[in-house]
């Protein structure tokens, strides 16, 4: 296939080579894939998502994103991957196929796409967003701060010169408002799964308040098993549980909003290393990354068909 052989999974890309690809994705499988543009970056760069869809009408929906957080390169990197995956195992893989019979799948590969752009050149440690903050020499909003979730509250800052400001007010970037516009537009999401890095984590609601989500012991259900099955792959190891409990509290984080506005499984998964490499992990663990946490999602995904 074309797609396989003129684009190198096993390598970090920026994000005109990634955009190229997805439209290479999308006419190697034309059946299954196609891409939408959901709505332009604060510097105008569009926000493209790959919609993978055998028919029907607002299907129930999963959606997934990856490179929210600029510098987290392997997620940008295990989307591309994914999105592949994925449609080279329709039509093979039983559960693939099982859910893709009945279930939409978005992927926004590069959720940020003017900080990917900074980070390729000129700072490959950029976080936030690229917008330009009123009153103030810094730029950039921390887009897991920015949502509509306990916006303003603790685990989030007012300082523009903060790598988590939160902004001026909730969903005052592009990259958040469109996520959010077009979920709530869809109005069918059932799943989703919003992809940083690192930590080796599995999280749930919430991390806006330290009460337990009502859904929690199911979400905690189906996290375990799903990092019981990333470590079946190589062994790596995974933690799980609440975001407030496993990391710190957080306001304004997308699962929280995701979750508040009616999507039961809404998880984020923090993908490799824990700290070694941390944002610069190799390109050599790109495919071994990707190809784990391919068993997490899918097991994630198969879970929710069944409910
Ligand atoms: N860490 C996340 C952050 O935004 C996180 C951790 C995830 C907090 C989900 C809250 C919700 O701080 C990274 N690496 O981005
Ligand atoms: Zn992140």
């Amino acid at each position: 296939k074309r797609s396989g052989s003129t684009f190198n999974f096993a390598s970090y890309h920026t994000i005109d080579e990634i955009y190229d690809w997805m439209d290479t994705l999308v006419a190697d499988h034309p059946d299954l894939v196609s891409k939408l543009q959901i709505g332009q970056s604060y510097e105008n760069r569009s926000l493209y998502v790959l919609k993978f869809s055998t028919g029907g009408s607002n299907r129930s929906a999963i959606w997934l994103d990856t490179g929210i957080h600029s510098r987290e390169w392997i997620t940008q990197a295990t989307g591309a991957w994914t999105a592949n995956k994925i449609a080279e195992e329709y039509g093979q893989d039983p559960s693939v196929t099982a859910v893709l019979d009945s279930m939409d799948i978005f992927l926004e590969i590069i959720a940020n796409p003017d900080g990917f752009a900074y980070t390729h050149s000129s700072n490959r440690m950029w976080r936030k967003t690229r917008s330009i903050n009123a009153g103030s020499h810094c730029i950039g909003v921390d887009p897991n701060r920015n949502w509509d979730a306990g916006f303003g509250g603790s685990g989030s800052s007012s300082n523009p010169c903060s790598e988590t400001y939160r902004g001026p007010y909730a969903h005052s970037e592009r990259e958040v408002k469109a996520i959010a516009d077009f979920i709530l537009g869809h109005g069918n999401v059932k799943l989703v799964i919003s992809i940083h890095s690192y930590s080796q984590m599995l999280l749930y609601p919430y991390g806006y308040k330290t009460a337990p989500a009502p859904d929690h012991q199911e979400l905690n259900e189906v996290a375990k098993k799903a990092v019981s099955d990333l470590a079946a792959v190589y062994g790596t190891k995974y933690t799980y549980g609440s975001i407030v409990n496993s990391i710190y509290l957080a306001a304004g984080t997308t699962i929280d909003w995701t979750y508040d506005h009616g999507v039961k499984y809404s998880f984020t998964l923090e993908l490799r290393d824990t700290g070694y490499y941390g944002f610069l992990l190799p390109s050599t663990q790109i495919i071994p990354t990707a190809t784990e946490t391919w068993a997490a999602l899918l097991d994630i995904m198969v879970h929710v068909l069944e409910h």
